[in-house]
């Protein structure tokens, strides 16, 4: 047997394992999110990583994405986790990018942080910040979870992933 052959083999039996869990969202538009998350009731649960091989996450009990009209609100909560709750202050709102300020503040969240994200006024979480190898030069302009790792630390990696109830 081809040795690529028993490697596809066991990716296969791997994401079979994967889609009876939870689905990575990672490289996922919003609207692909919001017409996942319309389909029933789903959870989320976030994988955060530093660079001292340390690994929390936060897991919402529910999780659903507006449609274009709504800017693709986030709606989430029932939160559990060792991470600490750093998207409740996100909840409610419409995806900001740099050229779609829709956040709360007077200021463009996402051009000042670097990021896409349901900017309020402006951050406790940013999934989507810069990465940086060691501290970022200013307060959450990496990919930030305040309640974690506080505001001036760039994580260096994340998952977030749902899981249909
Ligand atoms: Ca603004």
């Amino acid at each position: 047997m081809p040795k690529s052959y028993a490697l596809e083999k066991s990716d296969e039996n791997q994401n079979q394992a994967e889609s009876d869990s939870y689905e990575a969202l990672e490289m996922q538009g919003n609207d692909y999110i919001h017409a996942l998350t319309s389909q029933g009731r789903y959870e989320l649960r976030i994988d955060l990583h530093d660079f001292d091989n340390n690994n929390v996450y936060a897991k919402y009990q529910h999780f659903y994405v507006g449609g274009e009209s709504s800017n693709y609100k986030l709606n989430v909560y029932g939160y559990s986790g060792p991470a600490g709750d750093s998207l409740n202050y996100h909840n409610g709102l419409p995806f900001s990018t740099f050229d779609k300020d829709n956040d709360k503040s007077l200021v463009n969240c996402a051009e000042l942080v670097n990021g896409a994200w349901w900017f309020n006024e402006c951050l406790r979480s940013n999934l989507n910040g810069h990465y940086f190898t060691k501290t970022p030069p200013e307060v959450w302009r990496g990919i930030s979870w305040g309640d974690w790792k506080g505001r001036n630390y760039s994580l260096s990696a994340t998952e977030m992933m749902i899981r249909r109830l």
